[in-house]
């Protein structure tokens, strides 16, 4: 049900579990009036079915994704803990992942490696790309529905190991991952966080467990949520992988895991995972303006390859009631 939307045309696309509610706002310009109007309806949608797309939203100015994230959302987040480039933008306003437009990024909860990870993401296409570059969704509930159960109990019990190095000139540095040059505050803010670290010079190895499941405090729903699939070496596309596991082995690449145990996750199940995402994933086209908002408990995110210039920019935010 999409209830309680005014001035609007909405649509629930599904696929495969997955749902992403479009709206096409009727309003003659005063956007932030519309956006008055349906932010009851918004939140609702978002966390009912876990993704909402509001086409031509009539955003302008990068400040106010994060007004109207705060609007909608809650309380707006820093990018800690990082794992992928990102530039702030301005305020908490940041691009999304840097990567270049040939790569594709695997679905994912968004900072589920971490203990402070953002209730709700919100998107903001600022420039559309000539072609492809989609921020595709997929359910957390349907993922999960399709991996053999013996993996999902197996996860359950473990939870999830992510280990990291940091390193200049391969993935991120420790000062870019944690936002500073001092070493003091990475070692306070990793003991603040259940992070175990190792010094090599500059170098900094961390190891930290987390869980694979997590249930919806909202709607009650079981949900696969975590980045295991992602942080692990075979995610690597294979020229890159060996090559890298010949430079550093599996405990110095830049991103690994494991079952929270410490055994390894198989190739075969790393394709389960894979494949449960791939027959989920629900694509919409962006148009410049567009705005998504997605529950990031409830529903995965990630990025298609495109041609030509793209800007998105994101809004993480805390629910606070
Ligand atoms: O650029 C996008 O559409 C999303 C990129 C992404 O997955 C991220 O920044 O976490």
């Amino acid at each position: 049900m999409t209830a309680g939307f005014s001035d609007a045309d909405v649509e629930t696309l599904e696929h495969n579990g997955t749902r992403l509610v479009r709206v096409h706002p009727r309003h003659d310009g005063a956007h932030r009036d519309w956006f008055t109007r349906n932010t009851e309806a918004l939140r609702a949608a978002m966390y009912e079915h876990g993704a909402v797309l509001v086409k031509r939203s009539g955003l302008a100015e990068q400040a106010e994704l994060a007004v109207l994230a705060e609007e909608i959302g809650g309380r707006t987040l820093e990018y800690n803990e990082r794992s992928t480039p990102r530039s702030r933008v301005t305020g908490k306003v940041y691009t999304s992942t840097e990567y270049p437009a040939d790569q594709t990024i695997a679905q994912h909860n968004e900072a589920s490696y971490s203990e402070a990870w953002p209730h709700n993401v919100f998107f903001f296409c600022a420039l559309a790309a000539k072609a492809g570059g989609e921020t595709p969704v997929a359910d957390s509930a349907a993922v999960l529905d399709r991996l053999p159960a013996g993996l999902v109990e197996r996860f359950a019990e473990h939870g999830v190991l992510y280990t990291r190095t940091y390193r200049n000139g391969m993935g991120l540095s420790w000062q870019e991952g944690f936002q500073t040059d001092d070493k003091g505050q990475v070692e306070s803010y990793c003991s603040d966080h259940n992070i175990q670290t190792e010094w090599d010079g500059d170098v900094l190895r961390t190891r930290q467990r987390r869980p694979a499941l997590m249930v919806h405090p909202v709607t009650g729903k079981r949900v696969w949520f975590n980045q295991a699939h992602l942080f692990h070496v075979n995610a690597l596309p294979e020229d890159v992988r060996e090559g890298l596991l010949e430079l550093c082995g599996p405990d110095g690449l830049p991103r690994n895991a494991y079952y929270g145990d410490g055994s390894p996750i198989t190739a075969d199940e790393h394709a389960a995972i894979t494949a449960a995402y791939e027959e989920t994933t629900l694509a919409e086209e962006w148009s410049t303006g567009d705005l998504m908002m997605v529950d990031n408990i409830l529903t995965t995110h990630g990025r298609r390859p495109f041609t030509g210039e793209r800007k998105v920019l994101v809004a993480m935010t805390q629910r606070t009631s």
